[in-house]
């Protein structure tokens, strides 16, 4: 069963976008699907003929990562979706859990939704650990997705990324304006635990060979892909998007110099434009 709403609300919630960005008074509905054994949450706005799928990163949800994206994308050539992986937002229960398939798990989940919402090919937008479930999501489904953005993603796990996961373990240390929004939605208690084994979860991608999450699966995407890029981005070193740009035939690469890794927050209207003209061509 689908409710309405309106995406004011939202922005009391969405992590780091400034204040004063004005919102239009766009409804949005939600609603929940059974999928693979559990009831998954999403956002749906817009209808038009092309479907994107929104996945936001660790621990993230459509309210907390895309307001931006749900409220300004073009309504009249897109129908924008947005969901809360399993264990994060309000597809809980179950709590998240890390087994070592998790981001398969996350890319099964993502694309039976989808299906079950009656998209039969549909487009992909991927922050972060929702980059990396969209690349592995167009490996695995070359037929349904028609193209995929992805930012803040990373195919593998170096010793770099390691020292910068550690960095950022203990959440007592994060500023307040990264913290309260998820306390908000999980309560202290749930948030450091299931960012601890988050932390854990990625870490041991590093013990596999060359690091890799799913690097020998990029050869496999076949559709074409937009890499974005914050030049300023301190949890993604560079290589990383050029690494993907490398390993995907159909790539490109589009670097946001002023970006860090929220550039599609700070810079909505820049960032939306951008992917608008790629889905579009
Ligand atoms: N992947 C994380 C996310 O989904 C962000 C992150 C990236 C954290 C790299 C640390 O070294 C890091 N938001």
């Amino acid at each position: 069963m689908a409710t309405r709403f309106c995406i004011r609300g939202l922005l009391t919630v969405v992590r780091t976008v400034p204040a004063t960005r004005s919102v239009s008074s766009m409804c949005v509905s939600s609603g929940r699907r059974a999928v693979n054994g559990v009831d998954l949450f999403y956002m749906r706005t817009g209808e038009g003929d092309h479907p994107i799928l929104l996945l936001p990163g660790v621990l993230g949800s459509g309210h907390t990562d895309f307001a931006p994206q749900l409220d300004k994308l073009d309504k009249r050539r897109f129908t924008v979706v947005a969901w809360d992986p399993r264990g994060y937002g309000r597809s809980r229960p179950p709590h998240r859990d890390f087994p070592p398939d998790f981001f398969h798990r996350d890319a099964k989940d993502a694309v039976d939704l989808m299906q079950a919402l009656g998209f039969r090919r549909f487009s992909l937008l991927g922050w972060s650990d929702g980059g990396v479930t969209a690349l592995i999501a167009a490996a695995v489904n070359p037929t349904l997705i028609r193209r995929v953005v992805v930012w803040g993603a990373n195919a593998y796990v170096s010793e770099q990324d390691v020292q910068i996961y550690n960095a950022i373990r203990d959440t007592s240390l994060w500023s307040e304006r990264m913290r309260q929004p998820m306390v908000e939605m999980y309560g202290v208690q749930y948030f450091t635990h299931t960012w601890g084994k988050w932390v854990d979860a990625i870490c041991q991608f590093k013990s596999r060979p060359q690091g890799s999450i799913c690097r020998e699966l990029l050869q496999l995407i076949d559709c074409p892909t937009l890499i974005v890029h914050g030049a300023k981005d301190s949890l993604v070193p560079s290589f990383h998007p050029e690494f993907l740009l490398h390993n995907i035939h159909s790539s490109r690469l589009h670097v946001m110099s002023e970006g860090k890794h929220n550039l599609h927050l700070r810079f909505a209207t820049e960032f939306n434009s951008l992917v608008e003209d790629f889905l579009s061509q």
